[in-house]
């Protein structure tokens, strides 16, 4: 049977506020506050309490080795001589957004009927350039069995940034649906992190349907004001588009060739004159995990801070108590993650597939999550001030963390690889 899984990132021991991506107006915001690393794992552990009370199908991936001393040494350096800015790119706990870990086409979208995963290589921001070769090995253990085809990195220069810039929309999961690359060219005074050729390299390799297959560019407008991923401003699930009336450059167009491809979409789309795109990405509006509840209904998973903005919480009561198609709003506290730019859907990558076909140990229930809280609340340091990077005794126990949880859950094999 295949179900929507939701695998998210478990929140690392190094979790800090570096600001190290620009166009990324949170990250840059916090850069050098005190970040808190338990608190951090911990809100996303709730979140997947939260998912798995509403029925739904719950896996992870796990943090990196952090320092990455693999690509420090390949810089010719070690982490005790590294200049500051190395430190902090080598220590980022990024892999943490899974939503940036892979492109996903499930089964029945592609030529030979498996579900293909092609890892992100994320070159445009270097922090985030070295998480490829570790969510590659990651992906290839959990998805083993031949119903996937795991694909590495599109070569470089061409960024992939991974599911943050894709949308499928599907009568149902199970169902041949409609895949959209979402790509930019500008960005205003920002980079625009998904280039045209890796979308379509990806297209190609995972053996989509042309027919099915849209790629649409998001507009420099949202790029500019902060959205530095297409998730920050548009999100889909089943028939539902639900996005900033901003979102895309051009709008019309691309709503056209969706109607051609799926008559029965419903576009859902928020105007700026109601929620600005300044709102909309501070807020994390759409963000959100969009979700089909096993009653059938669409339910929208939003951080707090869609709740504490007027406009936006206005907009959703209304569509609720309309006849729109979300009919819940679940609202769920990741506010660590957000100080760095990551929302609710940003710590999740959806794959849909048939849950006896992934390596148990990257699928949780409640008791696992329990086993993974009780490594965190052991082993996650509790707070990592600006300085305190360079301090070797916060780096031990980052790396003895990891170590930790790796051997509570079986994955040791991923260690010194
Ligand atoms: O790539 N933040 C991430 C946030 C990614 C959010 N993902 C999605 N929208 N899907 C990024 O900008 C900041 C880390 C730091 O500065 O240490 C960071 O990488």
């Amino acid at each position: 049977m295949l179900t929507e899984i939701n695998f998210d990132g478990i929140i690392g021991p190094s979790h800090n506020y570096a600001g190290l991506s620009p166009g990324n107006l949170a990250a840059t915001k916090n850069r050098g506050e005190t970040s808190h690393p338990r608190a951090a794992a911990l809100q996303g552990i709730a979140k997947m309490r939260a998912n798995l009370a509403l029925g739904l199908t719950q896996g992870i991936l796990l943090p990196h080795a952090r320092p990455d001393r693999h690509w420090l040494a390949a810089l010719g350096t070690s982490y005790d001589h590294a200049p500051p800015h190395s430190q902090a790119q080598a220590l980022s706990a990024s892999a943490m957004w899974a939503a940036n870990a892979a492109t996903v086409s499930p089964a029945p979208d592609t030529a030979d009927g498996r579900c293909h995963l092609s890892v992100a290589n994320l070159v445009t921001m270097p922090h985030r350039s070295h998480e490829w070769p570790e969510t590659l090995a990651q992906l290839r253990l959990a998805f083993a069995d031949p119903a996937f085809a795991v694909h590495g990195p599109v070569p470089a220069p061409f960024g992939d940034e991974g599911a943050a810039n894709h949308m499928r929309l599907a009568p149902n999961h199970g169902a041949p649906g409609v895949e959209i690359f979402v790509y930019g060219i500008a960005g205003g005074p920002f980079p625009a992190r998904q280039h045209p050729d890796a979308s379509a390299a990806v297209a190609r390799r995972h053996g989509l349907d042309p027919a099915r297959t849209l790629f649409v560019q998001q507009s420099e407008a949202a790029i500019a004001a902060g959205a530095f991923h297409n998730d920050v401003v548009a999100v889909a699930n089943g028939h539902v588009l639900f996005a900033h009336e901003q979102a895309f450059a051009d709008k019309a167009r691309f709503y056209d060739a969706l109607r051609r491809a799926m008559p029965e979409v419903e576009i859902v789309e928020v105007p700026a004159a109601r929620v600005s795109l300044v709102d909309a990405i501070s807020s994390y509006l759409f963000n959100a995990q969009l979700v089909t509840l096993s009653s059938g209904e669409m339910a929208l998973i939003l951080p707090s801070e869609a709740r504490a903005t007027p406009g936006v919480w206005n907009w959703l009561e209304e569509h609720v108590a309309g006849n729109g198609p979300i009919r819940r709003l679940e609202v769920v506290d990741v506010r660590e993650s957000m100080a760095n730019g990551g929302g609710p859907a940003c710590l999740r990558l959806r794959v849909v597939a048939d849950p006896a076909t992934v390596d148990p140990r990257f699928l949780v229930d409640g008791a696992r999550l329990d086993r993974i809280a009780e490594v965190v609340a052991s082993h996650w340091p509790e707070e990592i001030p600006a300085g305190a990077i360079a301090d070797p005794g916060l780096i031990s126990q980052i790396e003895d963390a990891r170590r930790a949880l790796f051997e509570a859950l079986g994955t040791v094999e991923l260690i010194d690889r």
